[in-house]
């Protein structure tokens, strides 16, 4: 089985609701593994590498805003499918078109207030994990893992 890797963020809009807590324990009661865990404010170039995709686009300069308005909580998730399983949890991009169980049908109204980042793809998460965990990630296997796969 190949490991998958993904990084989620709480963004500012979660941090401030207090939504760390569930946020975390959604993921670690499906069974995935925590890798890296940081409270942190972003800088504008950071916000800008980590959108880079956007660059450009109308909804950017108010995104890169709203990423550095206050810190984020960044994650790295470890585990079997984590990139899109991950995501599935989280939700659409616009929390109105969400479903309920998922993050942002939870808990989100505002597609520019939607709680929270997950990669979309493996390629991405490489990327996003060494932008944001330079310092690289904890080294441990979790005893609960021949009960969860
Ligand atoms: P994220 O990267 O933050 O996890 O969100 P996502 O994959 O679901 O959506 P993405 O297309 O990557 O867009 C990044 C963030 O930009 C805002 N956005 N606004 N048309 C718009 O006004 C628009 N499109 C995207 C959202 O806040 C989205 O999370
Ligand atoms: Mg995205």
């Amino acid at each position: 089985m190949v490991t998958e890797q993904s990084f989620i963020m709480v963004k500012p809009d979660g941090v401030q609701r207090g939504l760390v807590g569930d946020i975390i324990k959604r993921y670690e009661q499906r069974g995935y593994t925590l890798k890296g865990l940081k409270l942190m404010n972003v800088d504008k170039s950071l916000a800008e590498k980590h959108y880079e995709e956007h660059q450009g686009k109308p909804f950017f300069p108010k995104l890169v805003d709203f990423i550095t308005s206050g810190p984020v909580c960044a994650m790295v998730w470890e585990g079997k499918n984590i990139v899109a399983a991950g995501r599935t949890m989280i939700g659409a991009t616009n929390p109105q078109a969400s479903a309920p169980g998922t993050i942002r049908g939870d808990y989100g109204i505002d597609m520019g207030r939607n709680i929270i980042h997950g990669s979309d793809s493996v390629e991405s998460a490489r990327r996003e994990i060494g932008l944001w965990f330079p310092e690289g990630l904890a080294e441990w296997t979790p005893v609960a893992k021949p009960w969860i796969y």
